[in-house]
């Protein structure tokens, strides 16, 4: 594969020669903790113990670098020890930026982790310019966010961004597990860091925790590298092959969750059961102008809200019998949830009535079945 191919071929072949040993087309899956040494320090390969490196694993952070078109990649046992490893290169005093909508674990680890060992957090709609260019003190070392969040789907110029923090000297770390490397490409836009819970599309199959981060500072790199290394939170061989297979097939299933949304999208509008629809592909979308600017199709995610709280959501809920009610996301089948219950359970009430995140707000992680039968079973259970 030459340096200019394209994204297909890469998710296909990037990181992954044939094995040396053998010839297996697949990497294989190095399940060894360790590497025979012929001489005390000298090593066989570029390997000494699996928690500094596995070839499986090398394997995998060189693949999701080039999906997302960085040099760096770096793996790791979830997508809260991904984040984990950015926050442990701040200090007591240091102050985060974070967007005010994130995955609720997001919001717990910065919150009830990090705030208690000096680091300062600022929540900012950063969908507005001058709150984001208001939020930085000369403290502020790092800006968080997620595009489109988590749950509510708004959209935030990554490009913006990234010359505020530039500007004030702060790293942007963006959250791209929604969008995927398929649709935007945060490190062309400006971000420093590239942060992805594998777990969802990446993944693809929910079978698999993971995490990763990417970036093309080679002084950063180095810095996550360290306490990858020093913490040891990595993924095994063995989760590392199942995500360098998903990876071969990214491309194809991410355009048939945004081809499912986008019809499913449509269809909920029209539904007098769902007065509020926020879909990124949507006229209506607030920021739907910057998902158009910036990425290259809307994602497999809706959020909608429900004209009957609670109680009407848990009768929908319970009455389908394709979408599954479970947490996560970006599987090949589809999923639904309740924010306010589920992965939003943990956000302070007054903050999730801040967002929107009402009790009658369904999350839907729209997969790659036939959109007909979607539509049918949502039909189904509303009737
Ligand atoms: O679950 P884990 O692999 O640790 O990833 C955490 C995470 C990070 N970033 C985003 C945007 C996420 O959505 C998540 C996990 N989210 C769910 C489990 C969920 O259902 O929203």
């Amino acid at each position: 594969m030459n340096d200019n191919a394209r994204f297909a071929t890469r998710a296909i072949h990037a990181g992954q020669q044939p094995d040396p040993a053998t010839g297996a087309i697949m990497t294989p899956v190095y399940q060894t903790a360790t590497y025979a040494q012929p001489s005390p320090g000298k090593f066989i390969g570029e390997f000494d113990y699996s928690r500094s490196a596995n070839p499986t694993r090398t394997a995998l952070e060189a693949n999701l670098a080039s999906l997302e078109g960085g040099r760096h990649g770096l793996c790791f046992g979830s997508g809260c020890a991904a984040m984990d490893c950015v926050l442990h290169q701040l200090s007591p005093g240091d102050h985060i930026i974070l967007c005010d909508d994130v995955y609720g674990g997001t919001n717990r680890l910065f919150h009830r982790v990090y705030d208690r060992h000096g680091i300062k957090i600022s929540l900012v709609d950063l969908t507005d310019h001058d709150a984001a260019a208001a939020a930085f003190r000369p403290e502020t070392r790092l800006m968080w966010l997620e595009t489109p969040t988590n749950p509510m789907l708004k959209v935030i110029d990554i490009a913006a961004m990234a010359e505020l923090c530039r500007a004030k000297g702060a790293w942007l770390a963006v959250d791209n597990t929604f969008a995927t490397p398929v649709l935007q490409a945060p490190l062309s836009l400006g971000a420093d860091i590239v942060c992805h819970s594998s777990t969802k599309y990446i993944g693809g199959h929910s079978d698999v925790v993971g995490g990763a981060l990417l970036t093309n500072d080679d002084a950063i790199h180095e810095k996550l590298k360290f306490v990858q290394n020093s913490v040891g939170a990595v993924p095994g061989p063995m989760d590392c092959f199942l995500l360098l297979r998903s990876t071969k097939t990214i491309h194809v299933r991410v355009d048939r969750h945004c081809q499912n949304a986008g019809k499913l999208a449509e269809h909920l509008v029209e539904h007098p059961k769902f007065p509020r629809v926020v879909y990124p592909g949507l006229d209506s979308h607030p920021q739907h102008a910057v998902a158009k600017k910036q990425m290259c199709g809307f994602g497999g995610m809706i959020t909608a809200e429900m004209d009957g709280g609670l109680d009407d959501a848990r009768r929908f809920l319970e009455r389908l019998k394709i979408f599954t009610i479970a947490e996560s996301l970006g599987g090949v089948e589809s999923l639904i949830e309740s924010p306010a219950i589920m992965t939003h359970a943990s956000v302070p009430a007054d903050q999730r009535a801040k967002l929107g995140i009402t009790d009658g707000l369904v999350r839907f992680s729209v997969g790659i079945e036939d959109i007909d039968d979607l539509i049918g079973d949502i039909e189904q259970a509303l009737g």
